[in-house]
């Protein structure tokens, strides 16, 4: 008898063994929250958010149980586009701090256990950086870093660009450069000159900026505007393609204007994808410890967007950010479009991927804006219920919405290089206004008496400190979902996702031996019965409120009938069973 036991004893151990082995690395299930560095946090009074502001709050996300922060870019640069012009991708910006300060932010992170991610802007340099600086001079090191061509000569004899290319932020993708006597490409703004990615020795260098920050202590990179680091390959003569028009777009400046087939999502841009991913498994071999992590921008075609993951025998990037529910469901999308478009991830995802969710970042309009002020804590259910990584924008947990910003006080490039007509269609400002702490002097963001955009004006109402007061605020809420998450059944459970009406979406999250967990939410104002029974199977018969919000007349704790619940206007809830 005490033989058998001591077997099953060891059997038990071998099993827990082997499910610890298997267990899930640390990002499958994480919540990830974007900081905006320049509006986080100014900790010297000069109206901009620096790193040691940043270092100021790392408890903040503690406190909301953040997994790990990926800062928008901290490097060098004459912020023509606020950082994501890079004047050296190995150096922080003054306006941000210095070396040490990033180490003294990395330090407390570890103390407090969240992990740093940088972004990391492969396509382009400033036109400042050295490199570019030399590649102009034809310094025969760097001469092929940056993609020139000599121009055209047309029947006149003057000379035009090599192609009808359009830059993003408007006008040709091409500058004349008189040192050089050629024009660059920049897909961007003029001063965001295109790497050339043919070119191995920019792969290598841009691969040494990985292995900097990682042997610094970052756990991974947010990788900016993947889908551009690739223009189609020049023909014998090193000339390019005009690309065709599109019908629907008028102006000839605007990046609409034509179809943009040989300047994005070529197929070398997987390859540098699945080569940036080997970096990083190669420093996860020397170094140990948790696993190395890339995230990747692209609003590309999902068919392109599954490729990123890897292709079978390539690994590429663990968390390719899914934009569907930020892209394609609006104030007006029912059930069913949302219904469809979480299946289309969940669907299509190569075997043994993990699904991620981004619902903001700092170029989209908040979520309050986008899908409804009275939607916030709903599309937060959304976001912190369905299955895999989700990706918070700073403000988002807090209900922050679009600030208005008059044409005078507009600084973002792609606004500013239109007209006072047209700028706020295409301003980013209104997302990146200063972080609402508290409702004492300039919301708590900076002592100054400035600030480097405008502030909110409902800052006294909308700030952390006055809802960590206020039972079921966004805040509270937020928090909420996030003790929700740390369950098994939420991080390791199975999802079952539907419309269970035109205006009700249900998530059930399951796993064997643990709770089960409903979330249900009424996209509109009609009261919803439901009979969860015939929505989902195996629940109990009784159902408890695990968690409510403001919309709810029902409170947490309380117990209804699966077959008969009644969704309020707006209303979000997450349901147990009862054990
Ligand atoms: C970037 O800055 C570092 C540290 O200041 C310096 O060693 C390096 O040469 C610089 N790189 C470029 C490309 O300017
Ligand atoms: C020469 O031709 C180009 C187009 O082919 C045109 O844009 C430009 O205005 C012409 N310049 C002169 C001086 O005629
Ligand atoms: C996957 O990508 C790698 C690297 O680009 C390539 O060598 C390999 O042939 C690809 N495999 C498949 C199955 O397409
Ligand atoms: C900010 O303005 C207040 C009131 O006008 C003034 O007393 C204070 O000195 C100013 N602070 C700074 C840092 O300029
Ligand atoms: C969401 C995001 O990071 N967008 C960036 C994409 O890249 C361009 C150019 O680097 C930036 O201007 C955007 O802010
Ligand atoms: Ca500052
Ligand atoms: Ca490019």
């Amino acid at each position: 008898m005490w033989k058998f036991l001591k077997f099953l004893l060891i059997f038990t151990l071998f099993i827990a063994a082997a499910s610890e082995s298997a267990a899930n690395s640390w990002w499958e299930s994480a919540s990830f929250y974007q900081i905006y560095p320049r509006s986080f946090k100014d900790s010297d009074g000069d109206g901009v958010g620096d790193l040691n502001g940043i270092t100021e709050q790392l408890s903040y996300l503690k406190e909301i149980s953040i997994t790990a922060t990926w800062l928008s870019p901290i490097f060098t640069s004459p912020m023509a586009d606020f950082g994501y012009d890079v004047a050296n991708f190995t150096e922080i910006d003054p306006i941000f701090g210095t070396l040490e300060d990033f180490e003294q932010l990395l330090a407390k992170a570890k103390e407090l256990g969240v992990k740093i991610i940088l972004d990391f802007v492969p396509n382009h340099s400033s036109d400042e950086c050295e490199w570019f600086i030399k590649s102009a001079k034809s310094d025969p090191e760097y001469k092929d870093f940056y993609i020139w061509h000599p121009g055209k000569i047309s029947e006149n004899g003057t000379r035009l660009p090599p192609t009808n290319w359009i830059s993003v932020f408007r006008g040709s993708m091409w500058t004349w450069n008189d040192e050089r006597q050629a024009y660059y490409l920049h897909q961007f703004h003029v001063k965001q000159p295109d790497l050339n990615y043919n070119n191995p020795k920019v792969r290598e260098a841009m691969k040494d900026v990985l292995r900097y920050w990682v042997r610094k202590g970052v756990a991974g990179f947010r990788v900016d505007a993947v889908p551009h680091i690739y223009e189609v390959a020049a023909d014998a003569e090193g000339n390019w393609p005009d690309e065709p028009s599109n019908p629907s777009v008028a102006d000839p400046a605007d990046y609409g204007y034509l179809q943009h087939i040989y300047t994005t999502n070529q197929p070398e841009t997987l390859d540098v994808v699945y080569e940036f991913r080997q970096v990083l498994k190669e420093l996860d071999e020397e170094l140990g410890g948790d696993e190395h992590i890339l995230m990747t921008e692209a609003y590309s075609p999902l068919d392109v967007l599954m490729q990123y993951y890897g292709n079978g025998s390539t690994d590429g990037a663990q968390i390719p950010f899914n934009f569907v529910l930020l892209s394609n469901v609006n104030k007006n999308s029912n059930a069913y479009d949302y219904e469809q478009q979480i299946h289309d991830w969940l669907d299509n995802m190569p075997a043994g991927s993990v699904a991620n969710w981004v619902l903001g970042n700092h170029d989209q309009s908040r979520i309050g804006i986008r899908l409804g002020v009275d939607r916030m804590d709903l599309i937060n259910v959304l976001l912190k219920t369905l299955p895999g990584v989700s990706v918070s924008y700073q403000g988002e947990e807090i209900g922050m919405t679009d600030v208005s910003i008059s044409w005078e006080e507009t600084v973002d490039p792609q606004a500013c290089q239109s007209s006072i007509e047209e700028f706020e269609s295409l301003s980013r400002d209104p997302v990146r206004t200063p972080f609402q702490w508290n409702d004492g002097h300039k919301a708590g963001f900076t002592d100054s008496n400035t600030t480097w955009l405008p502030l909110a004006e409902d800052y006294k109402l909308v700030n952390v400190k006055r809802q960590r007061g206020i039972a079921n605020s966004h805040l509270n809420v937020y928090k909420q979902l996030q003790n929700l998450r740390a369950t098994k059944t939420m991080s390791d459970g199975e999802a079952e996702v539907k419309a269970i009406s035109e205006n009700v979406i249900g998530i059930k999250r399951f796993l064997s031996g643990e709770r089960t967990y409903v979330a249900l939410l009424n996209l509109n104002d009609d009261l919803e019965s439901i009979n969860l029974n015939d929505a989902f199977g195996d629940l109990t018969v009784e159902l408890e409120y695990i968690l409510v919000t403001d919309k709810s007349v029902r409170r947490k704790g309380d117990k209804i009938y699966a077959d008969s619940i009644v969704m309020l206007p707006k209303e979000a809830v997450v349901l147990g069973t009862i054990v």
